[in-house]
C-alpha cells in the first residue's frame, strides 16, 4: 500500500458524508462465538464484533471492528471491498504513526459523533467509486485520518485490486462537501503548519481534491471559502485589537489567507501597525519570534510554505 503522510492542522475533527448503501451492525460475542472453533471461543466471546457496510453499485465495502467497551480504543480495524461480489481486498488498517502498536485504528471516535467511518463514493468523477475509511488517533487532540482505496484494474501480468493511500488531517480535522457544485467533493480542512508555529492555534484555510490517487492542494481555486475565512480573523487586525494583546497566531493565518487571495502588499503595514500597538508579543511567549523579529519570520515562514512567490 502506498503510504502519503500530510500533516495538517486545528479544530473539531468533521468528516465525510454520502454514498449509496449503508449500515452498521454489531454480532454479540455470545452469537460469534457460535460460529468459531473451540479453541477460539473463549477469545471471541470476550470482543464482539461491529460490522459497518456501504455500498454504491457493485462496490461493496466491510468494515470490521471489536465494539469498544467503557470508552476504550479500537484496535485491529479491518477492511474488505468487493467488487460485483468478488473479493478484492481485505486488509487490516493499522494507523499512521509508527508505534501503531501503542496507538489505535479509532474507529469509534467516528462512531461516538454519530458519523460513519466507511464511505463509498465517486471523489474524482471517473465513474469509479473510491472508498474511504475515517479513523481516528484517539488521545487529547483526537487526530483524524483518513483511508482512500481506489481501483486498480488488472493487466496481462497483474490481477484487479483496491490500492490504499492515507492522509493525516491533523488537529484543524477536515469535513467533506462540494464547494463548487462540480459534483466532486473538495476535502477542507486547515494548514496545520501553523498550529502553534506562532504561539496559538490559529492555522489557515486548506482545501484538497482526490485526483489520480493522490490529495492535490486546491485551496488558490476557491477565493470565497478562502475570505470567509479571513473573517474569522478580523478581530485580531489591529483597527479592533484590544492594544497590547498578543495576536501573533492570528495574524500569521490572516497574512496566510491573504497571499492566498494575493493581497500580498496589504500585509505587511497591518503587520507594521499591529507592532507599533503591541500586537506583536512577547506578552507570555517570549520564546517565540516578536516584535519586528516575528514579521520577519512570518515572511520566511510564508516563503518556505509556498504561500508566497
Ligand atoms: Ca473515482
Ligand atoms: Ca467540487
Amino acid at each position: 500500500m502506498r503510504i502519503g503522510y500530510v500533516a495538517l492542522a486545528a479544530g473539531l475533527a468533521t468528516l465525510v458524508a454520502g454514498c449509496g448503501g449503508s449500515g452498521v451492525s454489531m454480532q454479540s460475542g455470545a452469537a460469534a462465538a457460535g460460529a468459531a472453533s473451540g479453541s477460539d471461543r473463549s477469545a471471541v466471546h470476550a470482543v464482539p464484533t461491529v460490522t459497518e457496510v456501504s455500498q454504491l453499485g457493485r462496490i461493496r465495502a466491510v468494515l470490521k471492528y471489536p465494539q469498544p467497551r467503557d470508552g476504550r480504543d479500537v484496535y485491529q480495524a479491518r477492511l474488505l471491498i468487493f467488487r460485483s461480489g468478488r473479493l478484492l481486498l481485505d486488509e487490516r488498517l493499522l494507523p499512521p504513526w509508527p508505534n501503531y502498536g501503542a496507538t489505535p485504528s479509532d474507529v469509534w471516535w467516528f462512531r461516538r459523533y454519530r458519523r460513519r467511518s466507511l464511505v463509498v463514493r465517486d471523489l474524482d468523477r471517473d465513474g469509479e467509486p473510491e472508498v474511504l475509511v475515517n479513523l481516528h488517533g484517539g488521545g487529547a487532540h483526537e487526530i483524524p485520518y483518513t483511508y482512500i482505496y481506489s481501483y486498480e484494474r488488472g493487466t496481462p501480468f497483474s490481477r484487479p485490486m483496491y490500492d490504499g493511500i492515507q492522509h493525516v488531517w491533523d488537529d484543524p480535522g477536515v469535513r467533506l462537501t462540494d464547494l463548487n457544485r462540480d459534483r466532486t467533493p473538495e476535502f477542507i480542512g486547515g494548514d496545520s503548519r501553523f498550529e502553534y508555529r506562532f504561539v496559538g492555534h490559529y492555522v489557515p484555510i486548506q482545501i484538497w481534491e482526490y485526483r489520480r490517487k493522490r490529495l492535490l492542494d486546491v485551496t488558490r481555486r476557491f477565493q470565497a471559502a478562502i475570505r470567509r475565512d479571513l473573517a474569522r480573523y478580523r478581530a485580531c487586525l489591529p483597527n479592533h485589537a484590544r492594544r497590547g494583546r498578543d495576536e501573533r497566531s492570528c495574524l500569521a493565518a490572516w497574512a496566510a489567507d491573504e497571499a492566498l487571495l494575493g493581497q500580498v502588499r496589504l500585509i505587511w503595514p497591518v503587520l507594521e501597525a499591529a507592532r507599533v500597538k503591541g500586537n506583536l508579543g512577547p506578552g507570555y511567549a517570549p520564546f517565540s519570534p516578536y516584535g519586528r523579529a516575528y514579521i520577519a519570520a512570518v515572511r520566511s515562514f510564508l516563503h518556505r510554505t509556498g504561500y508566497l512567490a
